[in-house]
């Protein structure tokens, strides 16, 4: 993170306003399967965890999170793909359509999941309408690493993950290593 934008941030929690890092649930943990429902009215409640969950995704450090992975199980994400890690973008009750047939495959990883990554295929070109943090409407159609983000976010709002789109065989290794790390402590 480039050391300003890390400076200001730090001034600003620490006079203005005050903010948390949530713990984020980690696979196989059955409360990541929840769909979450749609925010009816957005309210400072929302805003806080907004601020809440993108000071725990820079601070993971991540590109996205979804409520349903710090247990909250409302229809709200938050992205960074920015390389000064300084352009937070905010995605509530998110609609996507894709606009044609092409895939793109891209390395995915997923804090849910830590230190495992593999390769998912995905919709290269789609519309996505959401509610900002003003519950104000917008509507984008993101490229690249923001289109794969949001899809892979979205997912977590269905209760989805991304090993989920691996072979069988490749999910078995990944549940193989994680019951080894659990007994190793
Ligand atoms: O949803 C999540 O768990 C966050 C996930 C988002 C994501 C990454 C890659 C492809 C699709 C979706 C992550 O942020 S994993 C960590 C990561 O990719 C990263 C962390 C620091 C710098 C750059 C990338
Ligand atoms: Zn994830």
């Amino acid at each position: 993170m480039h050391c300003i934008t890390q400076y200001v941030r730090s001034i600003y929690q620490q006079f203005v306003q005050r903010m948390a890092i949530l713990d984020i649930l980690e696979y196989p943990d059955p409360r990541l399967r929840t769909k979450a429902k749609p925010i009816a009215t957005v309210t400072d409640r929302h805003r806080q965890l907004i601020d809440d969950m993108l000071e725990t995704m820079y601070d993971a450090p991540g590109i996205g999170l979804a409520a349903t992975q710090v247990n909250v199980h409302e229809q709200l994400i938050v992205i960074d793909v920015s390389e000064g890690r300084d352009t937070p973008l905010v995605f509530i009750n998110p609609g996507i359509s894709v606009l044609d047939d092409e895939l793109r495959a891209y390395e995915e990883g997923c804090l849910s999941v830590p230190d495992y990554q593999d390769t998912v295929k995905r919709p290269a070109h789609v519309k996505v309408q959401a509610l900002d943090r003003n519950g104000d409407p917008f509507e984008m159609q993101p490229d690249d690493l923001l289109a794969v983000c949001i899809q892979h976010e979205m997912d977590h709002l269905n209760g989805k993950l991304f090993v989920d789109y691996l072979s069988s065989l490749k999910r078995q290794r990944l549940r193989t290593k994680i019951a080894k790390r659990q007994r190793a402590g």
